[in-house]
């Protein structure tokens, strides 16, 4: 997969040569690119922001680099145009949709995503149309809170992006059991000592009962999911749950009703 990301602040993203995502450009898997907005100037203050029209507090970005960065982009994607196809344009805003782990899931399969990264008080809205010739843009937010930049964010997103990627993770099981992959929360780990401090592993898991082990972690990741986002538990489907799934719900506050999972007290939204 190709990734270019374009900054004013590029070094923001040197985390990116870190861990697992580091080792996958290393090895060629991730071909990732950060481009220095700045560079795509021609004044001699490399100038990238102006005072917005209409008024109003804070800064725009100008136009003129993000088509020069942008522009240059795409016409190095490795995607095949024909057919339609463009390459992905992800950018990161307060104002954008939710990035979740299934768009996690489908970003993954993109062979070129690009990251625009805005400061100040945006990008010049321009940007977008322009950018929509060569690119499927996203608007996309990491949650309902506030960043100076979309540096963070990018960060967030190509982790948790990357890590779908076949030969990225080092052991591919463990993207299956991990929280949200099913919709619900992971279940609780213990590793050695059995007994420490005064606390212990739950006798099952020291049992070697398959099952049970498989029972309880279920069971486990029902309860904390109840507690910790119930919002997540009436958007299960009730047709996969089994009669200790049921139980485990209906002990943390969840009943079946007309084949869907409701909260026996209201629930606070999301
Ligand atoms: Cl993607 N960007 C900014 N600047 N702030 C955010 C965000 C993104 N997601 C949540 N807050």
């Amino acid at each position: 997969m190709r990734i270019d990301v374009v900054s004013i602040f590029p070094e923001y993203l040197a985390a990116l040569d870190l861990s697992l995502i580091g080792k996958a450009r290393r090895e060629n898997v991730l071909d990732l690119n950060v481009h220095d907005l700045r560079d795509y100037t021609h004044d001699r203050h490399r100038t990238v922001d102006d005072t917005p029209y209409g008024g109003g507090a804070g800064m725009v970005m100008k136009p003129e680099p993000w088509a020069a960065a942008l522009g240059r982009i795409a016409v190095e994607s490795p995607v095949d145009k024909t057919g339609g196809n463009k390459p992905i344009l992800i950018v990161p805003s307060p104002a954008g949709a939710v990035f979740t782990q299934e768009m996690a899931y489908e970003l993954a399969e993109a062979p070129h995503l690009a990251f625009a990264c805005g400061r100040y008080e945006g990008i010049d809205e321009r940007v977008i149309e322009f950018a929509a010739e060569s690119f499927d843009v996203r608007p996309v937010s990491i949650g309902d809170y506030v960043l100076n930049g979309g540096e963070v964010a990018v960060l967030a997103m190509v982790e948790a992006i990357g890590r779908l990627i076949p030969g990225v993770v080092g052991n591919p099981e463990s993207l299956v059991e991990e929280s949200h992959s099913d919709g619900l929360l992971e279940y609780p780990v213990y590793t050695k000592p059995a007994s420490w401090e005064g606390h212990e592993v739950p006798e099952v898991l020291l049992s070697g009962n398959h099952g049970k082990i498989a029972r309880f972690r279920r069971t486990k990741q029902l309860e904390r999911t109840a507690v910790r986002r119930p919002d997540l538990i009436v958007q299960l489907d009730a047709s996969k749950l089994n009669r200790h799934d049921r139980d485990a719900l209906w002990h943390s506050g969840f009943a079946i009703v007309d084949g869907k999972v409701v909260a026996k007290e209201p629930v606070d939204p999301a």
